[in-house]
């Protein structure tokens, strides 16, 4: 097994402060690339501090005996509509965020709901690399050393009440400053939904960076769900809202074609795409295709959460 499990490890703490100023920081490289961009000239000073590193990362917690894909794929070659519906649309639009005015907003079954400014959001939870594979629907597969920490930490300060039987999330509904919610590609905003015990599982992590710095925009900054079992889409990128529901939510994918994209979108080999096989993937920046795994590797953590389940019909 190449899964590397230490949940035993002690974190450090990262004050949510120096968070804060990171975030002013990238805030500030973000800015000097579009304006280097058009005035073509070098504000190199500036542009370092996006690359600037998220202080005292806990390294070791879960780590995978598999080559990283590099950085500049995983910037490059992403899906996130709302920036455009091309694999390289995103980073080309990722200035179009609006970062600097971030809040969450917690509803529903939670004894603890409210808007949060994502300072709040983040305050207190010690931030981890967790190395996972990510499988795409769509065939592809990358490793990424993600930075976040566990959601079941923030939901048990946000304590579901009785009625929580699914976490919701959403991402930002903007069409003045998102391209691609001008266009009817998908049904806004992007939703997503996992059961309760799956949300709460310790692989099950909220992301703020990657390879040691913040998230770029076009990888979901600057808080996204990483789920490294499912599918890619179900990891929504650039959270706003965070619900606790009775009802099973619609998700967006879901909705838009139920047999081929289904609300547990679990990897697995031996569920084809109406399309495609599922049992093979092409790991960025390899030739070969490899095999795809059940769970994309991580049965073992996980596989108890399905097991009265027929994984064909609820896949
Ligand atoms: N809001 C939002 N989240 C999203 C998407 C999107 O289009 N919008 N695309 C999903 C899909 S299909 C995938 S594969 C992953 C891609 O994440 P990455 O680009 O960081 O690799 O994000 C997921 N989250
Ligand atoms: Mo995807």
């Amino acid at each position: 097994m190449p899964l590397r499990w230490n949940p035993d490890l002690t974190p450090e703490e990262v004050t949510a402060e120096t968070l804060f100023r990171q975030r002013r920081l990238f805030m500030k490289g973000a800015l000097a690339t579009t304006v280097s961009t058009l005035l073509a000239s070098s504000a190199n000073h500036l542009l370092a501090a996006s690359h600037a590193a998220l202080p005292r990362i806990q390294k070791g917690v879960v780590t995978l005996d598999e080559n990283q894909t590099p950085f500049k794929d995983v910037s490059t070659y992403t899906n996130f509509y709302e920036l455009g519906s091309g694999k390289s649309t995103p980073a080309a639009n990722a200035e179009r965020l609006p970062l600097d005015t971030w809040q969450i907003s917690v509803e529903g079954a939670f004894q603890q709901t409210g808007p949060f400014t994502l300072q709040q959001l983040l305050q207190g939870h010690p931030l981890q690399e967790r190395i996972y594979r990510f499988r795409c629907v769509e065939g592809w597969s990358m490793v990424i050393p993600w930075i976040g920490f566990p959601l079941r930490d923030l939901l048990s300060r946000l304590q579901p009440t009785q009625a929580a039987r699914y976490i919701v999330f959403e991402t930002l509904y903007d069409p003045a400053h998102l391209p691609g919610q001008t266009e009817k590609t998908l049904p806004w905003p992007y939703r997503e939904g996992l059961r309760l015990d799956e949300a709460m599982h310790p692989l099950t992590i909220l992301a703020v960076g990657m390879y040691d710095r913040h998230l770029p925009p076009q990888n979901g900054a600057p808080l996204r769900l990483v789920v490294p079992w499912k599918y890619g889409f179900k990891s929504i990128k650039s959270i706003v809202r965070i619900r606790a529901s009775y009802e099973q939510p619609q998700t967006t994918w879901n909705q838009m074609a139920p047999n081929e994209y289904g609300f547990y979108a679990n990897v697995n080999p031996e569920v084809s795409h109406p399309r495609w096989p599922q049992n093979k993937e092409r790991r960025i920046g390899e030739l070969l295709r490899r095999p795809t795994l059940p769970f994309n590797g991580y049965a073992e953590q996980v596989a108890h959460l399905y097991k009265d389940m027929d994984l064909q019909k609820f896949f």
